[in-house]
Order: C-alpha cells, then sequence, then structure tokens
C-alpha cells in the first residue's frame, strides 16, 4: 500500500499527508455526518458559540459512513503497513475547535507513568473539513519530534500554556520552527502521537475529527497503556453533559467486518461498552 519510501519518510519524520484521498461526494458525505454528530451532542437548545472547543468523544462511532472509514482500504491499508498486524482501535474524537492550540505531543515519552518503549506506535490520523493553511489553524509538526532526542528535549515547550505563559526557548508559539501540514477537505494527515504538534491563527469553528490508532498490545506496559485510555474516555463520558454514556455505540461494536470486529475485540472482552 506505502511505498519503500512513504514508510521510511513516516518513520523518519513522524507524519505523512494524502492529498484529495476522499472524492468531493465521499467528503461532503463526512461532512454531512460529523455536523449531525457534533450537534445532536450539543445540550437541546444550545448553539455552538465559538467561546470554547466543542468535541464529541466517540464521534465516528455515531454513524456508519464515518464508522466505515476505519475498515476502508485508504485508511486500513496504511495502518497495517505502519502499525502491523492486529492493530486496535483506539477511539475517535470529533471537534469544533477554537482558535490557537499550543505544542504538545499527544504521547508524552518522558511520561514514566506511560513506561512505553520509545519505538512503541501510536497513529492519529486527523481529517480537516476546512481548508486550514499554515496561519489559518493548520496542523504544524516538528518534523522528527517523535523521537528521542528531540522528542524529550522539547518538553520545556509544555510551559507554554502556563499563565502567563513561559518561552524557555525565547520564541512564541508561531515562532517555533516547525512544518505545516496545510489541508483541504478530502486530505487525510496521519502522525505519530509522538510528533510535537501545535495550531495557530485558525478561527473559532475549525472543522476537525481524528481516528486513534495502536499497535497491538505484547506487553504489560502497553497492555496498562490501552486500558489507562479506555478507562479514562469512559471516565469522561460518565461526566458527559447530556449524561453518562459509552464510549461506542453497541452498534459500532457489533458492527463492521471482520477489519472493524478485530480492532475492538478487547474493548468488548476488557468490557469497556
Ligand atoms: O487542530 C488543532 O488545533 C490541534 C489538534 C490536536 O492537537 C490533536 O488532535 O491532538
Amino acid at each position: 500500500m506505502l511505498t519503500p519510501e512513504q514508510k521510511n519518510f513516516y518513520h523518519t519524520f513522524g507524519f505523512l499527508v494524502f492529498k484529495q484521498y476522499f472524492s468531493p461526494p465521499e467528503t461532503d458525505r463526512i461532512i454531512r455526518e460529523f455536523e449531525e454528530v457534533l450537534q445532536e451532542d450539543l445540550p437541546e437548545g444550545q448553539q455552538f458559540t465559538g467561546e470554547k472547543r466543542h468535541t464529541v468523544l466517540g464521534c465516528i462511532e455515531r454513524r456508519p459512513a464515518l464508522a466505515g472509514l476505519v475498515e476502508d482500504d485508504r485508511v486500513y491499508g496504511v495502518l497495517e503497513d505502519l502499525l502491523g498486524p492486529d492493530f486496535v482501535w483506539i477511539t475517535s474524537d470529533g471537534n469544533y475547535y477554537v482558535g490557537d492550540t499550543s505544542w504538545h505531543p499527544d504521547i508524552k515519552r518522558w511520561n514514566p507513568a506511560y513506561a512505553l518503549t520509545a519505538t512503541y506506535r501510536v497513529i492519529k490520523i486527523a481529517f480537516y473539513l476546512d481548508p486550514v493553511g499554515k496561519d489559518t489553524g493548520c496542523l504544524r509538526v516538528i518534523p522528527g519530534s517523535h523521537r528521542d532526542p528531540l522528542h524529550t528535549a522539547l518538553e520545556p515547550m509544555m510551559q507554554h500554556r502556563r499563565v502567563p505563559p513561559v518561552h524557555p526557548f525565547g520564541v512564541t508559539g508561531p515562532e517555533i520552527p516547525s512544518y505545516p501540514l496545510e489541508s483541504e477537505p478530502g486530505d487525510m494527515v496521519l502522525m505519530s502521537q509522538g510528533l510535537w504538534h501545535a495550531s495557530f491563527g485558525g478561527n473559532r469553528r475549525r472543522r476537525m475529527f481524528t481516528l486513534n490508532f495502536a499497535e497491538k498490545a505484547t506487553t504489560d506496559a502497553h497492555v496498562a497503556f490501552h486500558r489507562h485510555l479506555y478507562q479514562s474516555h469512559f471516565q469522561a463520558q460518565q461526566n458527559h453533559p447530556l449524561g453518562p454514556r459509552g464510549v461506542f455505540l453497541p452498534e459500532f461494536l457489533s458492527g463492521g467486518g471482520p477489519r472493524r470486529q478485530a480492532m475492538v475485540k478487547q474493548i468488548v472482552e476488557w468490557g469497556f461498552v
């Protein structure tokens, strides 16, 4: 599926962008279902005001065309190449992002709580549903920062989130050397969850959703990591403003074909339903 050069690019820089990967009719349907899910998750009678991020955890799990993405050859084939066989589903989120997102990696490898090896593979796929550029809210990444020593050397950048912010490298977030993953609807952006990323200059209703996958768990630390993720998502759903609910709809866990069934097997076996 991926060429040796694409694999080499991913391993070295930590990301890949697939331009116009989905057709306009497919993208229209994806956007339509995304909007339905985001809208039905707002408290009754309330509109999204653009004051703070609106997130739906377990977003693609709620609509068939969105859920179908996890089994689509264009997604599945790439993941099989990068994560190996028997990779697993973590979850998705759908978002109206508001303004800037500070620099961070999703997996903080310096944090001993994760106890994962540096090479453990976790991938995020993002679909931005509006055109986004370098200064209008696209994902910016620091190429190669998914691996040490650069990954951990950037840890002081978490201080950008302090109030007031601290800038240990003497420059603000937008000035940090980075690469913009500019994107149009229909593109697919993929990155290692260890990669440092941020977004600057976006509007107050930046539509995007992510799909998250991990390599098969083969050690106790991997199992603990997966359980920690499922548990924290489950807990977040217990405190949902519309009332407690599960992360995954039963239809998502029981539906789909053998590909989906294999990637959600541990979720069902562990009881995170
Ligand atoms: O698009 C953004 O603002 C940031 C996205 C992000 O940080 C993430 O999905 O982890």
